[in-house]
């Protein structure tokens, strides 16, 4: 019984120590990628892909955290510059050199008016380049609006 119990307490150890070893290898890995592209536009402001709209971030308190879940507004107008209120919008991202999304699903919950829309769940849980996706579907047309973030 004894052999048992620390045979077993020796597995449970090597268990430990093996995905210990394999978290370090997952966050090395992960951090020794290239730099992001030197040429990123890290502007809060950004025209859709198409052209069709005009977006800005506002993340809540001005600033980005890590690790911590945020509330952004997004306000959002057409090329002419006038507010758009009824849109239909999902939120995607991720690291494209690390291959991961977003480790949340951020949803627009609420419109704000004058063009502004809340947008609850925000989090990114590492430093690097990220980029934030917002599909939009409103009267001009189907578009995207892309952001890259710096962490
Ligand atoms: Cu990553």
């Amino acid at each position: 019984m004894r052999a048992f119990n620390a045979f077993r307490n020796f597995s449970t150890r090597a268990t430990a120590t093996v995905l210990t070893i394999v978290s370090a290898g997952l966050l090395t890995s992960c951090m020794l990628f290239a730099k992001p592209p030197t040429n990123l536009d890290y502007s809060r402001t950004r025209t859709s892909e198409a052209g069709y709209y005009r977006a800005t971030i506002r993340p809540q308190g001005d600033s980005i955290p890590q690790g911590k879940l945020q509330r952004w507004t997004l306000h959002l107008e057409t090329a002419g510059g006038a507010p758009v209120d009824s849109a239909t919008m999902t939120v995607d991202g991720g690291m494209p050199q690390h291959g991961h999304g977003l480790p949340t699903k951020p949803q627009v919950t609420r419109v704000l008016g004058n063009g502004d829309h809340l947008v609850e769940g925000m989090k990114f849980n590492m430093g690097g380049w990220w980029v934030v996706k917002f599909r939009v579907n409103a009267a001009e047309g189907r578009d995207s609006v892309v952001f890259n973030l710096k962490l």
